[in-house]
């Protein structure tokens, strides 16, 4: 019998755990969180324990699926898939012109896929736009560090997590949302934790303290903390003058940010500001660990940025415990910020620019005039074409839009406007692939190769344990037969392998933040239990974690960091008579992921979480509306209205109720407001009322 050890990155959230498989003979017949692996340390949570039942569920797709004559979906043959495929899109592109069809890709394929996307769709196909599921994830903290840092470096390693003795959380519930990371949080005598967040959630019960600041008080807060760090003389003025650009005018903006003056938006006493803004000061190694509190903003990235300048002008930065450290979501959710060519050519290299389109150009060996000269738009203006008439065809690659996008009513309308939909998905029954035209099999990520890159900027390898069923192709493998189909064989000859694109990449980084030059391939990260970038050739690091900035160089042109501000304004849509609660949405458990097309389908996970759609009520509230556990409310938005369970729960603030996003029961309520300079969706707040049914 033939027996196999074979390690893979776990393709949930972006913590990066490995496991373990053996196989033998084809099967997997153990799987474990791997010990050595310096990520997870043998740990693991119990969607990644569940990684492989829901890709071996008996209603995995299995072949392409055409739509028919008679409105609905058939199988089909791949060739015809492909035929299909090629004859949609060029019909629109022909007609209309390059920007009138647009990929929409993910966080969830290993970089090396997204990176074929993204030359096959804009170099090959012809497109301009295409963007990707990260806009409604990880865009406000790209924009943010890319703005602060000159590119988009999140500066942190785990072991800072260990190390640092002032940890705040905000706007983050990692207890369920990282959970092998928070275990990492060793409590001691020397440590403080504080969560800063509106709900009492398992992770600020389990913190120090918990700060139960009034949604997007965040701004304010951290103003007026930047206030007092000024006023009190505890700023590291050597650090400032030498590292950074923007003091006087973040001095000048904050100077009215008293911590009385910020108690009504926060819902905090002046005293609590107080007192954080010292032990902030006190702390030997300060840290910020932050998620989709601040990032689903509509002034997200100058939160983060708050978050950044405090860092800054404190000196908690390079240093082990410190860091303004934006955690990643989905697994790859850094590798589609660096190497998918939608926001950026390939390594941070800029559409706009002559030169770097020239580079890229000599580095796939194609001509230059194949390389848009302009930005994709962002998702949102994607889906604002499909509704203008400009956007004629879509691509939806290990995304689901059609449950996860905001305001997702609107978003269904809009499908129906298009001539041409493809989806490309391990099953046919998500929300999006349910509109397509075509939907396309594609292998799961313990099926096929290639790479994740997760919070740490650590590259852990995918590798295959098993086979995928029925003709599901790999997403590389389905690229590729479009390339062919297309034409553009000869384009891709070079690429035969996940592994090849991987080496292209790591050519094309050389010189930049993200230098991965030295990592020879795949091979190397097994050995190495993953690696952090950079790795360039000329200066190869082994240290296993390594964390950025320990010189205050930054990747501006001076090599100092920017300190940003701006003014506060006003919520998108303030609550009043008529919709009198905040809706904050968010993740629910530790067992649910997203839209639940996997953990929904894993026997053993949906045994831990409601099976219904639920809203979670102060009790106060509920009291007062006559509203009891277990009743059926609709919550009502100006936008749909959903009738759900009522939980009430002590986690939430009177005039605030939750709804978890796993369910397409909340995204027909959120409100469409976008960050200004990311466009990252607000998903954190809506005006609703609820009312008891019957
Ligand atoms: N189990 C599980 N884990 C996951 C995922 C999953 O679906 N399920 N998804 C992965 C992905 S892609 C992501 S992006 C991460 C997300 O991980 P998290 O960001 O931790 O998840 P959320 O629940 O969306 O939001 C975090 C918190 O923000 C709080 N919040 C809301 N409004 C505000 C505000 O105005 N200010 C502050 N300070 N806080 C606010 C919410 O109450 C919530 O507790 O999780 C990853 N891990
Ligand atoms: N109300 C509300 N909405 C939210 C959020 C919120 O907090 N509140 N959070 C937002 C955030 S942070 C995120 S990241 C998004 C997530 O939103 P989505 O990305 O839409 O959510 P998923 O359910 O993860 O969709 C991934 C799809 O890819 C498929 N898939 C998995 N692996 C592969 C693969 O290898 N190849 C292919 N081709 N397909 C694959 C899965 O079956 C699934 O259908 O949701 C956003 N929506
Ligand atoms: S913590 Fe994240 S990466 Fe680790 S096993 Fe759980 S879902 Fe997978
Ligand atoms: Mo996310």
């Amino acid at each position: 019998m033939a027996t196999q050890t074979i390690r893979t990155t776990c393709s949930y959230c972006s913590v990066g755990c490995n496991f373990t498989a053996t196989v033998e003979d084809g099967t997997v017949t153990s799987w474990k969180p791997d010990k050595n692996y310096p990520v997870n340390l043998g740990r693991s949570c119990p969607k990644g324990f569940n990684l492989l039942e829901p890709l071996q569920s008996e209603d995995r797709l299995t072949t392409p699926l055409g739509r028919g004559a008679d409105g609905e979906l058939h199988p089909i043959s791949w060739e015809e898939a492909f035929t299909r495929f090629a004859d949609g899109f060029k019909k629109v592109l022909d007609t209309h012109g390059p920007e009138s069809a647009a990929f929409l890709s993910t966080g969830q394929i290993p970089f090396e896929e997204m990176a074929f996307l993204g030359a096959l769709g804009k170099f090959g196909m012809g497109m301009v736009h295409g963007d990707g599921n990260t806009r409604q994830c990880m865009a406000t903290a790209a924009v943010a560090y890319k703005q602060a840092f000159g590119f988009d470096a999140p500066p942190f390693t785990y072991t800072d997590i260990e190390e640092s003795n002032f940890l705040v959380f905000l706007g983050s519930n990692a207890f369920i949302s990282h959970p092998v990371l928070w275990n990492r949080l060793k409590h001691n005598k020397d440590k403080k934790v504080v969560v800063v967040d509106p709900r009492a959630t398992k992770t600020a019960k389990a913190a120090d303290q918990h700060i139960q600041i009034q949604p997007k008080g965040d701004l304010s807060f951290l103003y007026a903390v930047t206030n007092e760090i000024i006023k009190n003389g505890w700023v590291d003025e050597k650090y400032v003058s030498a590292h950074t650009i923007g003091y006087d005018e973040l001095a000048a903006h904050v100077a009215d940010f008293t911590p009385e003056s910020v108690e009504e938006v926060t819902g905090l006493s002046a005293e609590t500001i107080r007192t954080f803004a010292r032990e902030f000061h006190e702390a030997k190694a300060a840290s910020f660990w932050w998620t989709m509190g601040v990032n689903h903003s509509h002034q997200g990235v100058r939160t983060a940025q708050a978050m950044i300048n405090l860092c800054l002008i404190t000196g908690n930065i390079g240093r082990p415990g410190t860091g303004p450290n934006s955690i990643t979501g989905q697994a790859n959710a850094m590798g589609s910020r660096i190497f998918s060519n939608t926001t950026s050519l390939y390594a941070g290299y800029d559409f706009t620019k002559d030169a770097d389109r020239q580079f890229i150009a000599e580095q796939m060996g194609i001509s230059v005039d194949r390389i848009p000269q302009k930005n994709s738009l962002p998702y949102h203006k994607i889906l604002e074409g499909a509704d203008t008439g400009q956007i004629k065809a879509l691509w939806f690659i290990a995304t689901n839009p059609g449950h996860s996008w905001i305001d997702h009513n609107k978003f269904l309308e809009r499908m129906k406007k298009l001539d041409f939909i493809v989806v490309q998905d391990l099953y046919a029954n998500t929300e999006t692939a349910e509109v397509a035209d075509l939907v396309l099999p594609a292998a799961g990520s313990a099926e096929k190769y290639g790479c994740f890159i997760n919070s740490e900027r650590r590259i852990g390898i995918v590798d295959k344990v098993m086979d995928p069923p029925g003709q599901a192709k790999a997403d590389f493998d389905i690229f590729k037969g479009i390339a062919e189909a297309w034409g553009l064989g000869d384009m891709f000859a070079a690429w035969n392998s996940t592994e090849d694109i991987f080496r292209f990449l790591a050519r094309v980084s050389k010189g930049k933040p993200c230098d991965i030059s030295g990592i020879t391939g795949y091979q190397m990260i097994r050995d190495h239990g993953g690696i952090q970038w950079p790795y360039p050739a000329d200066a190869p690091n082994d240290e296993v974690h390594r964390r950025l900035f320990e010189d205050g160089q930054f990747y501006t042109e001076d090599g100092k960091a920017r300190l940003l501000v701006t003014d506060i304004v006003p919520v998108p849509e303030p609550i009043d008579e008529k919709y009198p609660f905040v809706l904050i949405t968010g993740r629910g458990t530790v067992v649910q992921f997203h839209t639940q097309t996997r953990t929904g389908r894993s026997a053993m996970l949906r045994k831990s979480y409601p099976a219904d759609a639920y809203v979670e009520i102060n009790p106060e509230d509920a009291e007062r509306m006559g509203v009891s556990d277990g009743d059926s409310v609709t919550v009502t938005s100006r936008r749909g209205h959903s009738t759900v369970d009522a939980v009430v729960s002590d986690k939430m603030a009177p005039g605030q109720v939750f709804m978890s996003m796993h369910y397409p029961e909340t995204n027909p309520l959120t409100f469409p407001a976008f960050d200004p300079y990311s466009f990252e969706p607000n998903y954190k707040w809506a005006a609703v009322r609820v009312e008891k049914e019957g």
